[in-house]
């Protein structure tokens, strides 16, 4: 049932000062009101204190404060009662036994957000972006959850959705009298209106390749011949000894993956084998493994010691460069014991991890490598994020392409209306205006208890 009350705990459990639980649904208050003593709904959003009592055996659980939120101004749009109680394993859980003692059912992952979507409090993207919040791993990450949260992704859309609705408007003239040859709308009109929802659909859409990769963060391959430093540079970049590191070239053998955050952003950092031909058999299948890695990255970090030179080490360094899909940047390793004569190209990055130089010059390049654009676009345009916006975006652009085509042909103007319907509803989809329930289970498949 939609509104049937139900109780979670949103915050972890475990040792803590305070504990969160939340009690939302029809009656939540009449409910509240045989576990919490004394219990008193008005005045409504006031922190007061109460005693939880387990409603059967009238044991003591816990001197808490309650705040009540009736609906439809609470996060579900329900009744909606906050409880801090302490925190640790016991007594939150007590507390949430004694609720479901009281009649209310333990909730589903989400399920306070999907009735706020269901209730009208939150959009489709706006849960999405509450799921986003909790789960940032980088603070790029979280400032781009709560530009959505504010509704920029949605406010784009809504703005989107009115300029394709105006095209519509503009050409129901020919829809009326599709005899006339020139309507009271000139024919550059409906073109400019036209150009203006397509360009604007399309930068949304360019967005999203970095946008998805800021969700997941960017799968960045360290490279180069054995012994070039790459598990070094690996380990100063995630600020932690991970992978060995010895004078023997040839030391790693498998890619070893870990989460960094660079300038900000979230990166997937790989380190591999380094790259020759070898005659030892789990080396060679360290290197296989290493160009798998290669052939999936969004930018690759190419290691290589000032001294690797040689015509012939630059000949095939740059072979191997060129087939790469990804971005590369080069990076010159060890410079601390380089020799400091030889001439280099003046915007060469060189670093050292035993005096830490050129690191931040090197964190800098790597997250402009990845999330150029986004840093471009700096964090107030919004930015699409995930494989389902995407679908729906690409869907309303064929549309509205569609739509122009048709005009071309001298297709009547109904029939070429309803590219731009199908175009809106692709949009209506996207922002969850009309939300199939599977798609609700999937939006919110990943969700924890409690929100
Ligand atoms: N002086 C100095 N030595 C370095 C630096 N970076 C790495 N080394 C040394 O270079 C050697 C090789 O370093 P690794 O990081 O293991 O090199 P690798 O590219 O991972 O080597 P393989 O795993 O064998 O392919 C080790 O002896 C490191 O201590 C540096 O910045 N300065
Ligand atoms: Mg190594």
């Amino acid at each position: 049932m939609l509104s049937d009350p139900i109780v979670a705990l949103a915050t972890p459990p475990g040792r803590s000062g305070l504990a969160l639980i939340r009690l939302s649904g029809r009656a939540a208050f009449e409910l509240a009101a045989r576990v919490l003593r004394p219990f008193h709904p008005d005045p409504a959003r006031t922190a007061r204190r109460a005693h939880v009592v387990h409603p059967t055996t009238g044991e003591l659980v816990d001197s808490a404060l309650a705040a009540c939120f009736p609906g439809p101004r609470s996060y579900t749009g329900e009744d909606l009662v906050e409880l801090s109680t302490h925190g640790g394993l016991v007594v939150p859980a007590a507390a949430v036994a004694a609720f479901v003692a009281a009649g209310a059912r333990p909730a589903a992952p989400g399920e306070f957000t999907r009735r706020a979507v269901l209730n009208g409090k939150l959009d489709l993207l706006q849960a999405e972006a509450t799921a986003d919040l909790i789960d940032a791993g980088a603070p790029a990450q979280a400032r781009r959850a709560l530009h959505q949260l504010d509704r920029g992704l949605s406010h784009r859309l809504d703005h989107l959705r009115a300029g394709l609705l105006e095209l519509e408007a503009l050409i129901a003239y020919d829809i009326d009298f599709p005899e006339e040859d020139e309507g009271p709308v000139a024919a550059e009109r409906v073109e400019r209106a036209w150009r203006a929802a397509r360009d604007s659909l399309a930068r949304l859409l360019e967005t999203a390749p970095e946008g998805e990769r800021l969700r997941e963060g960017a799968l960045l391959v360290i490279a180069g011949r054995p012994n070039a430093g790459k598990s070094s540079l690996f380990n100063a970049l995630l600020g932690t000894e991970r992978a060995i590191v010895t004078e023997v070239p040839g030391t790693t053998r498998d890619a070893i993956e870990a989460h960094a955050v660079l300038e900000g952003f979230p990166f997937r950092l790989v380190d591999t084998a380094g790259l020759r031909e070898s005659d030892d058999r789990v080396e060679r299948l360290g290197i296989e493994v290493a160009r798998k890695y290669l052939a999936a990255a969004d930018l690759v970090l190419f290691c290589e010691e000032g001294a690797a030179g040689g015509e012939r080490y630059l000949r095939e360094r740059d072979r191997f460069l060129t087939q790469l899909a990804a971005p590369v940047v080069v990076v010159e390793t060890k410079i601390d014991v380089a020799d400091r004569l030889t001439a280099r190209p003046p915007d060469r990055l060189r670093v050292s991890v035993v005096t830490g130089e050129g690191l931040a010059e090197l964190k800098h390049r790597l997250a402009e490598g990845a999330f150029g654009r986004l840093l471009a676009v700096g964090d107030v345009e919004p930015v699409v994020t995930r494989a389902r916006h995407r679908a729906a975006l690409e869907r309303a652009l064929a549309e509205v392409e569609a739509f122009h085509v048709a005009r071309e042909r001298g297709v009547d103007a109904a029939a070429a209306a309803t590219h731009l319907h199908a175009a809106v509803g692709a949009l209506d989809d996207l922002i969850g205006a009309v939300t199939p329930d599977d798609v609700l289970n999937r939006v919110f498949a990943t969700f924890c208890v409690g929100k």
